[in-house]
C-alpha cells in the first residue's frame, strides 16, 4: 500500500500582498505529475487546505480542479482530506457524503465517530482515520461528556480511546495538531500563524497508529518516532522558511503490520524564495554575474538605508532576471544602533501574553489590542500558564479563535 501525504496547501495565500495562486496552480500540476508516476493507492491531505475560512473564488476553483484531477489519475487513488485550523470544517465538508461515493473523503468537524476509510491490498485492510483539527471542548461535545480533560493530550487520548480501533490491524491517523515529544514542540517553519506552547499533544497519544500523517507545522519533520510526520507546506510561505528549502510530498509505503517506509519526494517550487543580504554594490555585482533567474526575493541592505531610488534600482536589477522583489529592508540602522536588548527579545523569551499580543498585531495590521482585548489576552495567558493546562471557557474560546483566520 502506497500513499502520498501532503498538508498545509494554504490555497489562496498571499505573500507581501502578492497572490500565490499561480504558484500554487503550477505546484498542483507538478504534484499531479508525481501522482501519475507513482500511482499511489491514496492521497492524504492533512489540513489547512485553504488559507482562510472563507476562501477566495479562485482558491475554491483551484481545489476543485486539483481534487478532480487527482481522482481521475491513473490507478484512481482515494483522496482523503481533513480540515485544519485555517479551514472552516463545515464549508470544506460540503457535499462530503456524496463525494465519498467518488472516493473523495472529507472530514470537516469533530464528530462522535472519527471518519474511517478502509482500503486493502494483498496484506489485508488498512484503516485511515480522518481526524480534523480538534480541541478539548469540541471533543467533549462530540462524545457528550461534560468533564472532558482540558489538557489536549488527555482529551485526544479519551477521544481515540472511544473509537473502535482494531489494534491488531494496520491503522493510519490523519490529523492537524501540534504534537510534542518529551514536552518539546516541533520546530516551526516560519509561516505558521500559531502560538507556541498551546494545544500540544504528546506523541504517545498516537501509539496505536502505524503512521500518523500530520499537518499544522510548515517545516516537514518527524516528531518522536520516524512514523509520526509533518509533511510541511508544499511551498515556502515566508522568507524565514527558506532555511528549510526541501519541500515535497511524503511517499509512505505500508508493508505488513508495523512495516512503514517513508521518504520525501521533492517537488521544486516554480519560483524559489531567497533572502539576498549584503552591501548594495556587492549585491549589484553578484546578481549581475549570477545566472539564477525566476526567484521571489527579499533584499536586506547592510551598508545603507533603503531609499526610493535604491529600492527602484533593486527592483529593476531583479526584473532583468525575471525575478521579483517582494520585500526590501535595511539592516544598516538596526546594526549600528541596535543594542543587544533590542535584538535579543526572541520569541522564546517573551511571555505568553506578549506572544498573544504579537499575534493580535500581526492579524490587525500592526494595531495594538484595545483594553478589553488586552484583558482577555492576559486572562487567557494567565490561565494557560497557571499549570496543568487548566483553561476556562473564555480563554479556551480565545485560544481557539487565535488559531483561526479572521
Ligand atoms: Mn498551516
Amino acid at each position: 500500500m502506497v500513499f502520498l501525504h501532503i498538508s498545509d496547501l494554504h490555497l489562496g495565500k498571499t505573500l507581501q500582498n502578492k497572490s500565490l495562486i499561480e504558484e500554487q496552480r503550477e505546484w498542483s500540476r507538478r504534484f499531479l505529475d508525481l501522482v501519475r508516476r507513482e500511482q499511489p493507492d491514496a492521497i492524504v491531505i492533512a489540513g489547512d487546505v485553504y488559507d482562510r475560512a472563507a476562501p477566495s473564488g479562485e482558491a475554491v476553483e483551484l481545489l476543485d480542479r486539483f481534487l478532480t484531477d487527482l481522482l481521475d489519475a491513473d490507478g484512481k487513488p482515494a483522496v482523503m482530506v481533513v480540515a485544519g485550523n485555517h479551514d472552516s470544517g463545515q464549508r470544506l465538508a460540503f457535499g462530503s457524503g456524496i463525494l465519498s461515493r467518488q472516493r473523495l473523503y472529507i472530514a470537516g468537524r469533530t464528530e462522535r465517530d472519527i471518519m474511517r476509510v478502509e482500503l486493502s491490498d494483498d496484506k489485508g485492510p488498512v484503516s485511515f482515520w480522518l481526524m480534523p483539527y480538534t480541541f478539548p471542548a469540541a471533543i467533549g461535545q462530540a462524545l457528550g461528556v461534560e468533564e472532558v480533560p482540558r489538557n489536549y493530550t488527555d482529551a485526544v487520548k479519551l477521544y481515540l480511546g472511544a473509537q473502535n480501533i482494531d489494534r491488531t490491524g494496520r491503522n493510519v491517523l490523519v490529523a492537524h495538531q501540534s504534537v510534542t515529544s518529551d514536552g518539546k514542540e516541533a520546530e516551526q517553519g516560519g509561516s505558521e500563524t500559531m502560538i507556541g506552547g498551546v494545544g500540544g499533544i504528546d506523541v504517545s497519544a498516537f501509539d496505536d497508529f502505524d503512521y500518523v500523517a500530520l499537518g499544522h507545522i510548515h517545516k516537514g519533520q518527524h516528531i518522536g518516532r520516524e512514523t509520526v510526520r509533518y509533511a510541511g507546506s508544499p511551498l515556502c510561505y515566508h522568507f524565514d522558511e527558506t532555511r528549510w528549502p526541501r519541500k515535497g510530498a511524503l511517499r509512505v509505503e505500508l508493508g505488513e503490520k508495523g512495516q512503514v517506509d517513508v521518504r520525501l519526494v521533492e517537488i521544486p517550487p516554480p519560483h524559489p524564495l531567497r533572502v539576498v543580504e549584503g552591501a548594495y554594490d556587492d549585491i549589484v555585482r553578484d546578481e549581475t554575474a549570477s545566472p539564477v533567474r525566476g526567484e521571489y526575493v527579499k533584499v536586506v541592505l547592510t551598508d545603507r538605508r533603503m531609499e526610493p531610488t535604491i529600492s527602484d534600482a533593486l527592483h529593476a536589477l531583479f526584473s532583468m532576471k525575471d525575478s521579483l522583489v517582494l520585500e526590501t529592508l535595511s539592516a544598516f540602522g538596526r546594526m549600528t544602533e541596535g543594542s543587544a536588548a533590542a535584538s535579543g527579545s526572541s520569541t522564546r523569551e517573551r511571555t505568553l501574553a506578549e506572544k498573544f499580543s504579537d499575534f493580535w498585531r500581526a492579524r490587525h495590521a500592526g494595531a495594538d489590542p484595545d483594553d478589553k482585548t488586552l484583558a482577555l489576552i492576559e486572562l487567557a495567558a494567565g490561565q494557560v500558564e497557571s499549570g496543568s493546562g487548566a483553561v476556562d471557557d473564555d480563554a479556551q474560546a480565545l485560544v481557539t479563535l487565535a488559531g483561526k483566520e479572521d
